[in-house]
Formats: C-alpha cells, structure tokens, sequence
C-alpha cells in the first residue's frame, strides 16, 4: 500500500439528482450534435483555444498515470503542405493498390479518396502521438501500459472538448503515418495515433447522412 503522504483528499462534490439529470441530458444532446467533417474553412482560430482542448485531453486517465501522449499543434503553412504532400503519397497507394475489399465495402459510402485538402485548409492540425515507451530520469527506457487505450480516452476527451467550443475536427488516419513522426522529428518510442485538422468547417461542408447506432443497441442490461 501506498504511503498516504502521497495523498489528498478528493475533491468530490455532490449534487442533487435533479440537477444530475439536466445536465446528463444536456452533455448527451450537445455531444449528439457533433459530426466528424472533413471540408473546413481557412478561417483562423486563435491558438489559445486549441491549446485549452490539449489541456482537456491531458486531463485524461491514462496506465499508470504515465500520460503516453504528446500534442503537435500545426499552424505553419509550409508544415502542412509538406504534410499533406506526404500523406496523399501513402494514401494514393492505399486507395489504389493496398485497400482491401471489406474495407472499401464500409469506405465508399463515406466518399473519402486520397485527397486531402483538409490538411492545408484547416487553421490547425493536431497531432496525436502515443509513447510506447517512456524515458526515466536516468535515460533509460522504460514500458508504458495501456498506451493505445489512454490515448484513444484523451482524444475523445480533445474531440469533445472541440465540438464544445464550437468547432470542427475530423480524426485522420492516414496509413501508414510513419512519415509525421519523421517530418515533426519525433522520438523513435512516439508513434503518430491521429492527425486532427481543427477549425470551422466549410461553408458548404457536407457530412454523410448517418444515423448513429439505438441505445438498445449498444447497451445490455443485467439487473
Ligand atoms: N486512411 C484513409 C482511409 C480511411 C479509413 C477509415 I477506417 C475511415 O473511417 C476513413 C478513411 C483515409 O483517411 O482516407
């Protein structure tokens, strides 16, 4: 057991069901609202937003509170189109040589290709790198654990917390995404997880007509 020195106590506060309710029903209906888009406007956002949804992520559990993540936050020109330049690269070859077949059954109705205007559209990228490793004092090189899952929390926690100030992002995985950790000089234990354009969308941004799964569906009880 740990020493209890390394403790505080919780800061927990209590609040009437009633007030649980609204506000459970207000999350739900403002998180129902919020749509993966993928044409976005050159309007800029000031940074100072973007980093506060960083904040949110890194307020995620992670294993062993070893928080597996580093941020990149795009704003340079040059960076992006290097970027998209090497993206559509690996994604032409995806789409013309490496999709398979039961992939592209679930991709085409969603319309993507290898074009990718979003990353030099949007006034931000941000990019999630996991850490399958981390570095002690001493240098030397130690596990993480439950990297994959730590960091799939916080960009939920980065996707929630942009769809809460009012703008858009898409979750982009170009394959494969070696090339990020090469162009944005990433140590070797860091590997890219997610590319998110950030900003407002188009003014004619369209999203494909989903409908998202009941709740009968994705829940079950036992009582
Ligand atoms: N990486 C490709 C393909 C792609 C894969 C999935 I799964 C998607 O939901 C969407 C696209 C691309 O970004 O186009």
């Amino acid at each position: 057991m740990a020493d209890d020195s390394n403790f505080v106590p919780l800061q927990f506060v209590e609040l009437p069901e009633s007030e649980m309710f609204t506000r459970a029903r207000l999350f739900y209906q403002q998180l129902q609202g919020r749509r993966t888009t993928r044409q976005f406007s050159t309007r800029s956002v000031p940074r100072e937003l973007i980093e506060l949804a960083v904040s949110s992520a890194g307020t995620a559990p992670s294993g062993a509170h070893l928080q597996p993540w580093t941020f990149v936050m795009i704003s340079n020109s040059e960076l992006k189109k290097k970027i998209r330049t090497a993206a559509e690269n690996e994604e032409r070859r995806f789409y013309a040589e490496r999709i398979p077949e039961a992939w592209e059954e679930v991709l085409s109705p969603l319309g993507t290709d290898h074009v990718k205007e979003h990353i030099t559209d949007a006034p931000w990228i941000v990019i999630l790198f996991r850490h399958s490793q981390r570095r002690r004092r001493n240098g030397e090189m130690a596990p993480t654990y439950y990297s994959q899952e730590s960091c799939g929390i916080a960009a939920g926690m980065f996707i929630a917390a942009i769809h809460d100030m009012g703008l858009v992002c898409l979750t982009h995985t170009p394959s494969p995404m070696g090339f990020l950790g090469e162009i944005l000089e990433r140590p070797e234990h860091e590997s890219a997880m997610l590319l998110m354009p950030v900003g407002y969308p188009a003014d004619d941004a369209m999203v494909p007509d989903l409908e998202r799964k009941k709740l009968s569906e994705i829940l079950i009880f036992k009582e």
